[in-house]
């Protein structure tokens, strides 16, 4: 079939592959036909982490196991072998990109650049131990007294554009705020934190041993030669239904316990901390998606007011970013993940972006260098549009009469 040779060819494209996990079992690239969002939570559901979604089917990077799940399920499917490709740290022509290293000295740098209005946070440590860093753009020296905006980077460990797009909006900021007037009045009267990179050991993992692994998950050792907990599915709204895995080889597994890992746990109590919290925006990648609660549920959220600001904002910032506006359960449902506990929890208007590419075909999680810059650009207007945004969400709705298109 003609679509299964195109999704060969360009899996073989991609840039750097490798072909075994910890405990050596192979994975694959797998295409199943599917064209429903229930047909696309019904495969989420048995452990799989969706990342190519296309009209007429949908792709994940799986174990023989997970293939065996997903084609029980009576789905067709194809499966292609991942080529391997070795590299050392990032491969050359992905040097571009930060490792954690590399991301903590440009926070560093920032700091060093501006200290009167950056300062750099440690908001806890990895499994791993290593200090997971946020900053704080801001001019006033009262903290958690302005309306505040959060962005988050990595989640995924794969996802490394996740890193690079928040990192360059925090160099963004500080560059322009002596020159920009509308980045000095944000500055002055918000506070900005970004935390580029909340899982260092996954992504670490993922380029450090050699190969890209297509690792997702954080480090956590479950048992024997079972790493990994999806961070994405270990927040406290809906923690363990659907979507969410509860075996621990799982690609989507929840973990034990809703926040039993130090990377959530430090989000909660960063973002429950920062109680001027409005509006939340966690960078993944890929598919070029702008995404909102509810997504543990196909419900909707029920405050009908609450609702029209999440479509208001998304659909604005997608007039942006080109990217397609959707609750997130509409892509498929998945229980536990950032946005629906911000929600849930502290009314916090929190998003998920699914960056560049638009699939595989664009190099899925490793699109190479040329990526950053243009997918930095075009999601600049959004992340200022919630900076700005901050300081009352429901404005928007009002902002929206006149222009009740969207088209402005
Ligand atoms: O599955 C995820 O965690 C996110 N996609 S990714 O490919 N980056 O892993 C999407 C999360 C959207 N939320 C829900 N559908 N609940
Ligand atoms: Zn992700």
């Amino acid at each position: 079939m003609a679509w299964v040779r195109v999704l060969i060819s360009a899996c073989f494209a991609l840039s750097s592959l490798v072909l075994a996990r910890e405990n050596d079992a192979k994975l694959y690239l797998v295409s199943v036909k599917a064209d429903t969002a229930q047909q696309r939570s019904q495969i989420a559901d048995v452990g799989v982490a969706l990342d190519g979604i296309f009209s007429d089917s949908v792709t994940f990077i799986g174990t023989d196991a997970d293939i065996n799940r997903v084609h029980q399920l009576g789905f067709a499917l194809e499966r292609t072998e991942l080529p391997e490709r070795m590299v050392d740290d990032f491969p050359s022509s992905d040097n571009a990109f930060h490792n954690y290293a590399e991301t903590n000295a440009v926070l560093d740098q920032l700091v060093s650049q501006h200290p009167d209005i950056v300062s750099k946070h440690v908001i806890g440590q990895s499994v791993e131990g290593r200090d997971i860093n946020g900053i704080r753009i801001s001019s006033s020296a009262a903290v958690d007294a302005l309306p505040t905006a959060i962005f988050i980077g990595c989640h995924h460990a794969r996802e490394h554009l996740s890193v690079e797009v928040p990192l360059m909006l925090a160099q963004y900021l500080v560059a322009q705020y002596d020159s920009n007037p509308r980045v000095k009045e944000m500055v002055d009267t918000r506070e900005i934190w970004v935390v580029p990179m909340l899982n260092p050991d996954g992504a670490e993992y993922d380029i450090s041993s050699g190969s890209y692994k297509w690792w997702r998950k954080n480090r956590r050792q479950n048992s024997g030669s079972s790493y990994g907990v999806d961070l994405n599915r270990n927040y406290g709204k809906g923690f363990g239904g659907p979507g969410s895995s509860s075996s621990p080889n799982s690609d989507t597994y929840h973990g034990p316990s809703a926040f039993s890992e130090p990377e959530t746990a430090a989000v909660r109590d960063f973002v429950r901390a920062r109680n001027k919290t409005t509006v939340l925006l966690s960078f993944h990648t890929f598919s070029e998606l702008v995404l909102w609660p509810w997504g543990h549920t196909e419900d909707l959220i029920s405050d009908a007011k609450d609702r029209s600001v999440f479509e208001t904002m998304g659909r604005k910032m997608a007039s942006w970013n080109r990217y397609t506006p959707q609750k997130s359960s509409d892509l498929y449902v998945a229980s536990g993940d950032t946005t629906d506990w911000a929600y849930d929890e502290l009314k916090i208007f929190a998003f998920t972006f699914e960056l560049s590419p638009s699939s595989l075909f664009g190099g899925g999680f490793y699109p190479g260098a040329s990526a950053i810059q243009p997918t930095f650009t075009e999601n600049l207007e959004p992340t200022l549009y919630l900076i700005e945004n901050a300081a009352d969400p429901y404005g928007v709705l009002n902002a929206d009469v006149t222009d009740p298109l969207g088209i402005l």
